[in-house]
């Protein structure tokens, strides 16, 4: 069945708390094209670009924040962080007069790494909705 697919497939990547290949790029014990890096977040190329300019934000220490989901008031500094670190890398990329930030949280918001990461998406006319 197609639902007990989905099912499968969104526990499979649902939240458990385990360390993410987000770590190991952090870590940089697996390579990632930086875009934009500061003391708390580091900023690089989807693998998967869904437009010309895809880079994900994260916070270099996740703290628990696996999906904004289960954000918890102590992490409202980074959430405030990882916004401004858009912009930058909008600005950086050349698409600040243009572009769409998405977080995906939790397994029907199509969420596949637990370490929460903002989507910077542009070079291209976005459409609305997203799927
Ligand atoms: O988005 C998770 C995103 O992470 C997805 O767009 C692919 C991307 N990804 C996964 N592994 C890598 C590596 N190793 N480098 C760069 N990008 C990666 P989500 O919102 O959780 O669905």
């Amino acid at each position: 069945h197609d639902e007990e697919a989905a099912a499968r497939a969104a526990a499979a990547t649902a939240d458990n708390g385990a360390p993410t290949i987000f770590d190991k790029i952090i870590a940089k014990e697996i390579p990632a094209n930086i875009v934009y890096e500061d003391e708390k977040v580091l900023a690089f190329r989807d693998i998967n670009p869904q437009a010309p300019v895809h880079v994900l934000v994260i916070p270099k220490v996740r703290d628990g924040l696996t999906e904004l989901g289960k954000a918890e008031e102590r992490h409202k500094d980074i959430l405030g962080e990882l916004m401004y670190a858009a912009k930058i890398v909008a600005e950086k990329e050349g698409i600040a007069d243009g572009f769409r930030v998405v977080i995906n949280s939790g397994p029907a918001g199509c969420q596949s790494v637990y370490h929460l990461h903002l989507h910077v998406l542009g070079g291209r006319q976005m459409k609305w909705p997203p799927g």
